[in-house]
């Protein structure tokens, strides 16, 4: 596989930008070789610099539910933009978007549009400290909700792989606050409770851990935290950035039936484009500025441009899309899991709709201490064996594969076929 453009491209990077990257997982270091620069992306593949095609797999870490460069969402964006890029003002599409995620999310009474998953988190954990006026926060480790301070501590994506349990330059007062158990364990869960629960503004979770692997939860685990943060008066908040309109039309709250207090969104909501979203109860949220006294804001918070691309998104998002989605992941799930044991290797794949994680192991993966304990060491070659062969896997062990209604069966067959190769190598 040709690599001298990208290898080029990222020598000049490494001058200019930190690392020669935006954000630390594309570096590649966890899989090593060069991060592979894209240049175009259709449907289900991306083209990179050097002309080798891929079907993607990494969707943009999670936006793309149609695919790249979906047409209707390429419309409404390029329709939008001609009227006007941004205007710091009220406009219509974030009405719009604002409707359609109240629509699709009942637990979400009021919403406010953020630009990333970052500040939907920061602004929640915000919003909850100020209406319980509590200060702990009750986090699940490897569990990652963005990179701000509080969340900082034993978290997944880009800190897994890179090993790092926390973060320098957090002063010891933000890490203080935030308390950190083990995802799935319900004993640790109830002692939190029974030893702080007055003391915890709000409890945050993925309802399916995307960064670690994906890990759903145990059966009754979310039912139980919704009732230990009803009894204690906490805020639930469900970090739905990724399950949000993944999973399902109404996100993982819907499959689980549990009802959140606050929700975070982003990936989906933005089709691609920076959104990010955090909203619920009406009571709590009636708390941010100008109605409230919690401040918070952006000045390319409600971006009509982006706006238009979550609508034009999450208006194609029906039954037909799901039943889909479901049954090329089923599909892939089914594939990877017969070649890797027709090859003799230990492989255990964890999904929950269009979300996958895949882990060599042989037992259950149900929180960061089985991901971690897995022979997470065999997926740089599993990872380089599938780019050879044209198939892009997120570069690190602590991530989610994703599906889009672009994939095709093809595509599956392709990347199962890709797969036993990957595992022969392994098995090797
Ligand atoms: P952003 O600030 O990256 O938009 O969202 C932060 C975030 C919050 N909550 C969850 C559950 C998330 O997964 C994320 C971000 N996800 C990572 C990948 N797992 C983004 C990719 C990256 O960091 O480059």
């Amino acid at each position: 596989m040709k690599m001298l453009k990208s290898k080029e491209l990222y020598a000049e990077a490494r001058k200019v930008m930190v690392g020669g990257v935006n954000s630390p997982v594309r570096a590649f270091k966890a899989v090593g070789g060069t991060p592979v620069f894209f240049v175009k992306g259709k449907g289900s593949r991306i083209l990179d610099a050097d002309g080798n095609s891929f079907i993607d797999y990494v969707c943009s870490w999670g936006p793309l539910i149609l695919g790249h460069s979906d047409p209707k969402t390429l419309k409404a964006v390029t329709k939008a933009a001609k009227t006007g890029t941004s205007f710091g003002a009220p406009s219509v599409p974030e009405l719009r978007l604002a409707q359609k995620v109240c629509g699709m999310m009942p637990s979400i009474q009021k919403v406010r549009f953020v630009s990333s998953g970052t500040e939907a988190t920061m602004s929640a954990l915000r919003l909850a400290r100020a209406f319980t006026r509590r200060t702990k926060l009750l986090k699940f480790e490897g569990c990652y909700h963005g990179h701000a301070d509080p969340f900082l501590t034993r978290a997944g994506s880009g800190m897994a792989t890179f090993d790092m349990p926390d973060s320098a330059g957090i002063p010891p007062s933000a890490g203080a606050e935030t308390l950190t158990i083990e995802f799935n364990n319900e004993e640790q869960l109830e002692d939190a409770f029974h030893s702080h629960g007055g003391e915890i503004a709000a409890a945050i979770i993925e309802p399916v851990a995307g960064n670690m692997g994906v890990v759903p939860p145990v059966p009754g685990y979310l039912q139980r935290l919704r009732r230990l943060c009803s009894e204690s008066g906490s805020v639930l908040i469900f970090d739905e950035v990724i399950t949000g309109f993944r999973v399902a039309p109404g996100g993982a709250q819907a499959i689980y039936g549990v009802r959140p207090d606050l929700t975070c969104l982003g990936k989906v909501i933005g089709g691609g484009f920076p959104v990010g979203a955090y909203g619920g109860r009406d009571d709590i949220m009636r708390m941010v500025a100008p109605e409230g006294p919690v401040y918070q804001a952006g000045t390319l918070s409600g971006n009509p441009v982006a706006m238009a691309g979550g609508l034009a998104t999450l208006s194609q998002l029906n039954r037909k899309v799901y039943s889909r989605l479901e049954r090329l992941s089923a599909s892939l799930e089914e594939g990877l899991l017969e070649t890797a044991a027709a090859c003799g290797v230990q492989l255990i794949v964890n999904r929950v709709g269009s979300m996958l994680g895949l882990f060599f192991a042989s037992g259950e993966v149900r929180n960061f201490r089985d991901a971690k304990g897995s022979n997470h060491q065999q997926y740089p070659r599993f990872h380089r064996a599938l780019l050879e062969s044209g198939i892009y896997f997120p570069p690190s062990p602590f991530e989610t594969f994703f599906l889009s209604t672009a994939h095709s069966d093809g595509d599956v067959r392709t990347t199962v076929s890709a797969s036993r190769r990957a595992f022969r190598g392994l098995a090797s």
